[in-house]
């Protein structure tokens, strides 16, 4: 467990050492209107240096079919304890529909069929959790962005926000579910993807049915399950705890980059 952490604080205090370096000799990257809304914020600035030294696209690694785990852990929530989702699974998410909104011209709710007839990517890629394990899984779903291009997302837009079915027996209130939140970097990366089939069939309730979020350059707390709901955003302080996420709103950090 200590060891994932370790190896991470080492990664980021490299890269926060290089891009100081990078940012003395790159003014004209720095004029640019994004790079100064990121250098706003220095809890920002591993982020900076992912971006800068990682090209925006870099794809994580993908292995082949027969390095899949033979079992693949379930963590969190594995069962979510709402009525409302209970139904879903007891007819199958039959009616179930994932709304689309917020800072959008064009407002969304599909169904799963709907969602299965739309571009689909399948990508074999590892889960690491932050706890300390991993796992490698072979994911089938929507990009996230060819929803948000279906949607328009307006020009105030800057974080996607994915709202989940699941408390994690904390609260009992709707204010207290499973939250989590991307930036657009992110939100149009090729691999990010609402995935509805896990190692070729249909998500089970434990990873997440009906829809679960990979954005696999992050940690698994990223990857919402239980995904009922996604709006774009402007900022994240006047959601919930403020911090984008739910266990970001408990400590952990809002860039969860591997
Ligand atoms: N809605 C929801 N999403 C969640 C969680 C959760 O408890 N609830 N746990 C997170 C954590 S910490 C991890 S490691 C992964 C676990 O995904 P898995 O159950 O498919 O292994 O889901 C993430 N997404
Ligand atoms: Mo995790």
């Amino acid at each position: 467990m200590s060891g994932k952490i370790d190896r991470r604080g080492f990664l980021k205090r490299g890269l926060a050492i290089t891009s100081a370096a990078l940012l003395g000799g790159c003014e004209g990257l720095s004029d640019q209107p994004w790079v100064k809304r990121i250098l706003d914020s220095t809890e920002n600035l591993t982020l900076f240096s992912q971006r800068t030294l990682v090209s925006s696209s870099a794809l994580a690694r993908e292995y082949a079919e027969d390095e899949i785990s033979p079992k693949f852990r379930a963590n969190g929530s594995t069962n979510p304890d709402d009525s409302a989702y209970q139904a879903h699974v007891a007819n199958g998410f039959a009616d179930w529909t994932l709304t689309l909104g917020g800072l959008v011209e064009q407002p969304l709710a599909l169904s799963l069929a709907d969602l299965r007839k739309m571009p689909s990517r399948t990508q074999v890629t590892r889960h690491d959790c932050v706890e300390g394990w991993s796992c490698i899984g072979k994911w089938k779903g929507v990009p996230l962005k060819a929803l948000l291009e279906e949607a328009r997302l307006k020009p105030e837009a800057r974080y996607i926000v994915f709202y989940c079915a699941d408390d994690l027996g904390e609260t009992g209130t709707e204010a207290g579910k499973y939250y989590e939140s991307i930036g657009m970097v992110d939100a149009v990366h090729p691999q990010t993807i609402l995935a509805y089939e896990m190692n070729g069939e249909t998500l089970p309730v434990a990873h997440g049915a009906p829809l679960r979020l990979r954005v696999e350059r992050q940690l698994g707390y990223k990857m919402a399950k239980y995904v009922m709901a996604i709006e774009a955003v402007a900022g994240l302080a006047d959601l919930r705890g403020g911090r984008g996420g739910f266990w970001e709103d408990r400590g952990y950090e809002w860039y969860a980059g591997i």
